[in-house]
């Protein structure tokens, strides 16, 4: 006869307040005996609770991030042959866990995480704790953990991290283990295939026969285009993006501007705002070291990125292409105008390679030259921000900033937006404000470039 059975923490060793990152069974769910149950995981190792009996699961006792000490309860499980044992206990049925010889699953862990440290955990059976159960509930001895799905707690630990089960993977190992390239492989199987480009849980349009409402035409959307929609799916649902809209007074900026026109045509180049954006933001890279960085596989750390090469959108009939200048802390603008106008050249051209769209720790798109007033640019991801330029106004601006004193006046001034898209994950919104009024500053005193 079908009875509950009430599963509770084994003993886990010296660990309390241990966390549950896994719930990997629903009530109405079938399970076999060793199938497992909950992960739960301390700072030194993951451990899978598995099932004694084989049964019907009925109620989950415990919510993930949920901390548990030994004797907690877990799962309650309808199972059909519950036996007495001599002493009048009721246990499983089938192959009675041993468990002095009990082998956590997840104690050689691969060391994935740094923090990962092998720590022997020994699975013992929960002993009745007065109280501690419910009542008509027998309790409920733990096997050996981990015979499911196996893997090191670093592999969990990365699967977690990257949102994918870990049954869905491949397991090349020994013993049918999964490994981290088992994982790694499964997450590029699943972005080539275009599941994961459009975002995995995301709900696809539905196709619709235009031709319904008129006469229609398909035409083949170019190589750049497809690639660089792929690059922008990815980056739009992976960072949470928020955009910092602000402006730069840059009449001052525009004078000087002006005052170089014949010497840059004597050099065959053009200078825009944009060039000395580019100068300005690098300076204000060195101070923000936090927008040039890369969040760590895994994200638990920045990788601080020391150089300054610096992506800029272009925009090619064929699609947006992003080639990287590099050291533009260390490039005249002259310089980089000419390095700009080649790059922008060889993409107009499809002659960029590979490399020269590599390697850059933050990215600027420049609309100035064709308008609108601001705009919301993607972040490439993994850079963490990213600046768009609108076009320059000539607008009226208060003279005396918050003071409204009798001296100060509307007068015309050169009027840039700046709006700066940010990974959120990395970037507080006081941080992007701080990084954009500090941009806005060195644009409207030019000379700060100099020092
Ligand atoms: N405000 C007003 N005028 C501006 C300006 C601004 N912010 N930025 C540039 N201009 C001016 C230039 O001075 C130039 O004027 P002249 O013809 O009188 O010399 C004119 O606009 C055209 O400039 P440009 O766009 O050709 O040159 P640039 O160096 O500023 O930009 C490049 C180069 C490659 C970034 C640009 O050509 C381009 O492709 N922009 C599009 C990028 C894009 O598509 N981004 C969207 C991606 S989605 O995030």
């Amino acid at each position: 006869m079908a009875s509950e059975t009430l599963i509770r923490v084994p003993d886990i060793g010296d660990f309390e307040d241990v966390e549950v990152v896994e719930i990997m069974v629903a009530p109405g769910d079938e399970v076999a005996v060793e199938d497992p149950l909950i992960s739960i995981e301390s700072d030194k190792a993951t451990m899978e609770i598995p099932s004694p009996v084989a049964g019907r699961v009925l109620e989950i006792r415990v919510s993930l991030g949920e901390s548990v000490s030994e004797g907690n309860a877990l799962v309650v499980m309808e199972s059909d042959a519950v036996e007495k044992t001599a002493d009048g206990n009721e246990e499983s049925p089938g192959p009675t866990p041993n468990l002095a010889e009990a082998e956590p699953v997840d104690v050689e862990a691969e060391p994935v995480d740094v923090k990962a440290e092998p720590v022997e955990v020994k699975p013992a059976p929960v002993a009745s704790a007065s109280g501690a159960s419910s009542p008509g509930r027998p309790e409920a001895p733990m096997p050996a953990a981990g015979r499911g799905v196996h893997a090191s707690p670093g592999v969990r630990r990365y699967a977690r991290q990257l949102g994918v089960t870990l049954g869905e993977t491949g397991a090349s190992g020994p013993l049918g283990r999964v490994l981290e390239s088992d994982v790694t492989d499964h997450v590029h199987r699943t972005m080539s295939s275009g599941e994961a480009g459009v975002g995995r849980g995301v709900p696809p349009v539905p196709p619709v026969d235009f031709s319904r409402f008129g006469p229609v035409r398909e035409e083949p959307l170019a190589k750049i285009r497809r690639v660089s929609a792929q690059n922008l799916s990815r980056s739009w649902l992976n960072a949470p993006h928020v955009t910092q809209h602000d402006e730069a007074d840059i009449t001052t900026l525009e004078d000087f501007r002006r005052s170089c026109k014949e010497e840059a045509n004597r050099r065959g180049l053009k200078l825009s705002p944009l060039h000395f954006v580019l100068k300005a933001v690098a300076r204000v890279l060195a101070e923000f070291p936090d927008f040039r960085s890369s969040l760590a596989p895994g994200g638990e750390s920045l990788v601080v990125k020391d150089y300054f090469h610096l992506g800029v959108a272009v925009d090619t009939e064929n699609g947006l292409v992003v080639p990287v200048i590099r050291d533009v802390d260390r490039k005249s603008v002259f310089e980089l105008a000419a390095e700009l106008a080649e790059l922008a050249e060889r993409a107009r051209a499809r002659r960029l390679g590979p490399g020269d769209m590599q390697g850059a720790c933050f990215s600027i798109s420049s609309l100035g030259g064709i308008g609108g007033t601001a705009f919301t640019p993607i972040v490439n991801v993994p850079e963490v921000a990213i600046l768009g330029l609108s076009k320059l106004q000539v607008l009226p601006r208060w003279s005396g900033g918050t003071d409204s004193g009798a001296e100060a006046d509307f007068r015309a001034r050169a009027v840039l937006p700046l709006s700066l898209s940010y990974d959120h994950r990395v970037i507080d919104g006081a941080a992007a404000a701080r990084f954009t009024s500090r941009l806005g500053r060195m644009l409207a005193r030019p000379g700060y470039l100099l020092l």
